[in-house]
């Protein structure tokens, strides 16, 4: 019989496909491999739950190809201040991702216990530019203001190996037990302990654990990079079309130079366009 159903978890080749109040593991047909689509956690599906095959995949909302998810409403995006180290250019690149497929970004800080008194003053200069310029930034203290947050959302846990999101969703509910372990004082980052994407119920979200990455890459058009930095819009420049790079008369560039815009968002945005 047909059914329609979402993805919650892939294993290798293994899809568990939840349908009504029922769990299905199925394949997917070889077809969707000759079509270089790969069925996605979180996308919605035609499965034939008799022989135990997805058949047909739906449109997408959205998705991301880094970690693989689809149809999600806000990404929480785990940014360790320490072990391993603060990266802002790597938080720049998720944001962009994310924004890219008009998903909404939560930052979260994680590891700021880690932080001396003049590291803890820094970082907090730095995220209150981030929330001025309209994001929201929250620790992986704040359990009440992040449940408050994605309180009826399906939300992805995206960020670097070992930032800490297993050890969030833990403490959003003590039952799941996921995985974690300390990152590699050698290289100073995470040992990728999380492998799979899976979707988890928990009060009144769904929340994706995903294995996490240390490095990015955008794939996105060179040009679209430049709206999704919401603290250039509305900046008068010279030119319409402006690029804020050499042009004459650039107010972006005069606001990075007079220090109005954070010299690390500027600076990442010149680094992204020349790496595409
Ligand atoms: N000091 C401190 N340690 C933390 C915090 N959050 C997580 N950790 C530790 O960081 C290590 C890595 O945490 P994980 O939850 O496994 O990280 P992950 O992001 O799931 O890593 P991957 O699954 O590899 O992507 C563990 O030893 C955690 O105990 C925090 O806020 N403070
Ligand atoms: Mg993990
Ligand atoms: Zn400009």
């Amino acid at each position: 019989m047909n059914r329609e159903g979402k993805i919650i978890k892939i294993i290798s080749n293994l899809y568990t496909v939840e349908s009504g109040d029922k769990i299905y593991e199925c394949r997917a047909r070889g077809k969707f491999r000759n079509d270089k689509v790969t069925p996605l956690v979180g996308e919605f599906v035609v499965f034939d739950s008799y022989n135990a095959y997805i058949l047909e995949l739906k449109d997408r909302k959205n998705e991301l190809k880094r970690p693989p998810i689809a149809n999600v409403d806000a990404a929480i995006i785990i940014t360790s201040v320490k072990k391993p180290d603060l990266s802002l250019n790597l938080l720049d690149k998720e944001l962009l991702c994310v924004l890219n497929e008009n998903i909404e970004p939560i930052i979260c800080l994680t590891k700021c216990d880690l932080l001396n008194k003049k590291e803890r003053k820094d970082i907090k200069n730095i995220f209150n530019y981030y929330k001025k310029i309209g994001f929201k930034v929250i620790t992986n203290k704040n359990l009440f203001t992040l449940k408050r947050l994605i309180m009826g959302k399906t939300v992805v846990l995206t960020g670097q190996t070992g930032a800490g999101k297993s050890t969030l969703l833990n403490k959003l509910d003590k039952k799941l037990n996921l995985n974690t372990s300390p990152i590699s004082e050698a290289l100073g980052r995470g040992v990728h302990t999380t492998r799979h994407v899976e979707l988890f119920k928990v009060g009144k979200a769904l929340i994706a654990d995903t294995p996490g990455f240390s490095a990015l890459d955008l794939t996105m058009d060179k040009d679209k990079i430049k709206e999704l930095y919401p603290e250039f819009k509305g900046v008068k420049c010279k030119y319409d079309d402006c690029n804020h790079i050499n042009e004459k008369a650039c107010g972006v560039k005069e606001k990075y130079e007079n220090g109005t815009i954070l010299k690390s968002r500027y600076e990442n945005y010149v680094k992204f366009r020349s790496e595409l």
